[in-house]
């Protein structure tokens, strides 16, 4: 299979493709978006290159924690990709998802509810939705073919990797990377609330991440200034969408309707507004440095 400047597709996901460079992989986010897990058929401008151009940008920031697979921005990028695309290693991914939780929300607050803990973590008795946790947890989960991922404990985690030691690595640096985040995150004004990591192992058996790291689709990015412990959050990118959903009746189920113009430019903002707090540089620059 192919479609972006004939090269043949490797994976494909709701708003995201890989293509096979034949040493490398080239990872490409789209336009789409998604609501409530379902894509909607209107395009968010420029989100492919924000969302590129954050990964990119956390790449070369944390390098000094663990190794990643990003190798270049432009070089390998077909024209029709530049800017939202990256080149990358190919590594031997593991079979689960890495999440970190800093606050407790979305699936961890449900779990907790029910359970008093999160993939096998007790927590303290009285968190409110959306409250700190006294220190980020690991709550890996598995990479369902379809429908939803679950959460499981580590000893599933590192029974599922087949290593118990590299399962340890891949939990300290996915709590590190997390650490390193939403430091730097809090002091833009932004709360990294959690985020997911893909872990493989390159060539040469060295633990690397992948995917895309700390985007507004791989996290939860919370405005800083509305923050309040003890009811869910907006989200930074998408809940100008969701509100707007609500309203227009949606039921939530598939087909998604289409998005109003003013409110998938007014979306397109927010996008812009997360990468410029949170690199501290004019979108523009992004652009320029990925141009043709
Ligand atoms: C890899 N995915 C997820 C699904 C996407 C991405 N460096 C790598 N080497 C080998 N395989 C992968 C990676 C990475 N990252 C990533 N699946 C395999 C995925 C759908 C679309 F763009």
């Amino acid at each position: 299979m192919t479609t972006l400047a004939d090269l043949p597709l490797v994976a494909s996901g709701k708003v995201r493709e890989s293509y096979d460079l034949g040493d490398r992989l080239l990872m490409v986010a789209s336009d789409r978006i998604s609501t409530y897990d379902v894509v909607h058929p209107t395009r968010i401008p420029d989100k492919g290159k924000v969302l590129t151009g954050l990964s990119a940008f956390w790449f070369a920031k944390t390098r000094h924690i663990v190794a990643n697979h990003a190798l270049s921005e432009t070089d390998g990028v077909p024209d029709e990709a530049r800017g939202r695309a990256l080149v990358v290693r190919k590594l031997k991914m593991l079979p689960v998802e890495c999440i970190v939780r800093g606050y407790i929300t979305g699936s961890g607050w449900k779990d907790y509810q029910a359970t008093g803990s999160i993939s096998g973590l007790e927590l303290p008795p009285g968190l409110q939705e959306s409250e700190q946790l006294p220190s980020p947890i690991f709550t890996p989960s598995t990479k369902a073919e379809a429908g939803h991922d679950e959460t499981i404990d580590f000893d599933r985690a590192a029974e599922l990797v087949g290593d118990r030691d590299l399962m340890d690595r891949v939990r300290a640096a996915s709590i590190e990377l997390y650490a390193f985040a939403a430091e730097h995150a809090r002091s833009r004004g932004v709360i990294l609330a959690d985020t997911k990591f893909e872990f493989g192992l390159d060539d040469d058996g060295v633990l690397t991440v992948g995917d895309e790291v700390l985007t507004p689709d791989s996290s939860r990015f919370w405005p800083a200034d509305t923050y309040v412990v003890g009811q869910g959050q907006p989200s930074f990118d998408k809940q100008y969408v969701r509100d707007w959903a609500s309203e227009s009746g949606w039921d939530k189920q598939p087909p998604a309707p289409p998005i109003p113009e003013l409110i998938a430019q007014g979306t397109r903002e927010r996008y812009v507004e997360a990468y410029e707090k949170i690199t501290g540089e004019p979108f523009t620059a992004w652009l320029e440095r990925t141009a043709a």
